[in-house]
């Protein structure tokens, strides 16, 4: 029986606020307090720097030397006016200059600037340019990369990316008119990969073909068309997401670099061969450059920042390193680990520690028996602490399988593993599935409406006792506007 329209507008509404809770600042704070029967204690979470434009950080450099347009003085023509060659590049007069920087330029007053290139007048040599983008970071691509071409984008590029800051390159998209002919590839498209392929190295078509120069100026590398492979088409389920970076080998890394290049192979011909008589509007300019991303800290940070013109994060947990990817001074008790995504929605911080086993800090008796896990606060005459239920560890600081930490270790409802949720539910801090309102039950198992009965408005208030209040909250909305 279908829902009646308020009730289903109201599931609409629960929805939506559900994705709002879920999705926004997620991993965002590194520790909070928490009041707990011996006071106030910090807990620890797994946390990540918010994106940014890196074009704002960005290095810009461009080869050879001389590609850039201006010096000495020439003119050009574009495709769409190729009678027209009046227009005029000179780097010696700022209103005709088209310097790399203006890739990067925030354009406050409106007008496009843009970096543009020598024309192919020496054609049938080739019209390379390579541009090198440089942070001296490792950052994590948390969108598309958009490159905007004015007068055309070109026929063939390569984007290259580096991990290991410029030592080596490798291939991370291929973009051409005809693929097979340029590289030997079959075309693809982002939205042909799968979960099994996702960071297949492809070369696309999509970006390349001849439209005019005005209707459609950009050149993506797609991260959002590959996160929505796990997280859903409007990115709803990120959780599944960071489960899936966790897990499957590769994953986090594809989207990792320090450097990107980018490198011009042909230039935009208009949909034709290249006319010989008229080789003054061949040439390249890009207006911007886009790179969404954030600093890559091993999820022990929650801020970036420019410090002696780099970026670095702001190390949380007692780590340390540009990376955060290293235990701090006197907290190498333990082999440094990343923080992890899991479980969500807080996932594990992994802090260093300073309290190597037997090695009790401090004063009298203190062995540092983790006092949410263990029985007593002290360990007994051998040293041993004596842990809770589903507790583990030499300070009983650990959980058992089955088990996760919320101030001591308690059973999982559900997770990831063996007690998942059904019918596209989503687990919430191992303790219950948020289920989706056709679908009830501990793990979302039980359909709601069987028969005729138990479909009306009310019962569409399924989710925790926040999402309840907001329920009642839109509830009573509606009912005033009736
Ligand atoms: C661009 O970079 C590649 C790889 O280092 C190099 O082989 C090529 O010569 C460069 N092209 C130009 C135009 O400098
Ligand atoms: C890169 O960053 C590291 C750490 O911040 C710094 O020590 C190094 O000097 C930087 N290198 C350059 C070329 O800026
Ligand atoms: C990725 O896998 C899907 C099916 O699993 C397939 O249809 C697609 O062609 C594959 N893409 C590439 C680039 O191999
Ligand atoms: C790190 O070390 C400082 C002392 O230097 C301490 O106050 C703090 O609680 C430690 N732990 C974390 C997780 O930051
Ligand atoms: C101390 O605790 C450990 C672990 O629970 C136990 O095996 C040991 O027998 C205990 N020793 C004493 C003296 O109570
Ligand atoms: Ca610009």
């Amino acid at each position: 029986m279908p829902m009646d329209p308020s009730s289903a507008m109201l599931s609409q509404a629960l929805l939506l606020l559900q994705c709002i809770i879920l999705t926004l600042g997620q991993y965002d704070i590194c520790k909070s307090l928490v009041s707990t029967d011996d006071g106030p204690t910090w807990e620890y979470y797994a946390c990540q720097p918010k994106p940014m434009s890196m074009k704002e950080y960005m290095k810009i450099r461009v080869e050879p030397p001389d590609i850039t347009c201006g010096n000495p003085p020439e003119r050009f023509c574009t495709l769409e006016n190729p009678y027209l060659c009046s227009d005029e590049c000179d780097a010696s007069t700022k209103e005709l200059a088209h310097p790399p920087e203006l890739m990067q330029d925030r354009e406050r007053t409106g007008l496009i600037t843009y970096w543009q290139t020598v024309t192919w007048s020496r054609f049938p040599e080739p019209l390379l340019a390579n541009i090198s983008l440089s942070w001296n970071k490792s950052l994590e691509l948390t969108d598309d990369i958009q490159i905007t071409f004015e007068y055309g984008r070109p026929t063939i590029i390569v984007l290259d990316k580096s991990l290991n800051y410029g030592r080596t390159w490798q291939p991370y998209q291929y973009y051409a008119d005809d693929c097979m002919d340029a590289f030997g590839m079959l075309p693809k498209r982002v939205q042909d990969l799968s979960a099994t392929n996702v960071t297949r190295v492809i070369c696309t078509e999509q970006y390349s073909r001849w439209v005019g120069s005005k209707n459609e100026k950009n050149v993506r590398f797609e991260v959002r068309d590959r996160f929505a492979i796990f997280a859903g088409t409007k990115l709803q389920n990120m959780d599944n997401l960071y489960t899936r970076m966790e897990s499957m080998k590769g994953l986090r890394d594809f989207f990792t670099f320090t450097n990107l290049r980018l490198r011009l192979l042909r230039p935009a011909l208009g949909g034709t061969y290249v006319q010989r008589d008229n080789l003054l509007k061949y040439f390249y300019a890009i207006s911007n450059i886009e790179i969404p991303a954030r600093c890559k800290c091993n999820l022990h940070a929650g801020h970036c920042s420019l410090r002696d013109g780099n970026l670095q994060c702001d190390c949380e947990h007692n780590t340390t390193g540009q990376d955060c990817s290293a235990c701090e001074r006197g907290f190498k008790a333990k082999s440094w680990k990343p923080g992890s995504y899991l479980p969500t929605p807080n996932g594990s911080p992994n802090i260093c520690t300073n309290s190597a086993p037997g090695e009790a800090s401090g004063t009298s008796g203190k062995c540092n028996c983790n006092q949410l896990g263990s029985l007593h606060a002290r360990c007994n005459d051998t040293g041993f602490c004596q842990c809770r239920e589903g507790t583990t560890g030499q300070k009983c600081e650990d959980c058992l399988p089955g088990y996760n930490w919320k101030q001591g270790c308690v059973p999982n409802v559900c997770d990831d593993e063996l007690l998942l949720c059904q019918n596209g539910g989503s687990c919430i801090q191992n303790q219950k599935c948020a289920c989706p309102p056709e679908f009830r039950g501990v793990l979302c198992e039980q359909p709601r409406c069987q028969g005729e009965r138990g479909c009306d408005g009310a019962s569409a208030c399924y989710l925790s006792a926040l999402t309840l209040l907001l329920c009642l909250l839109v509830n009573s909305l509606l009912k005033a506007n009736a």
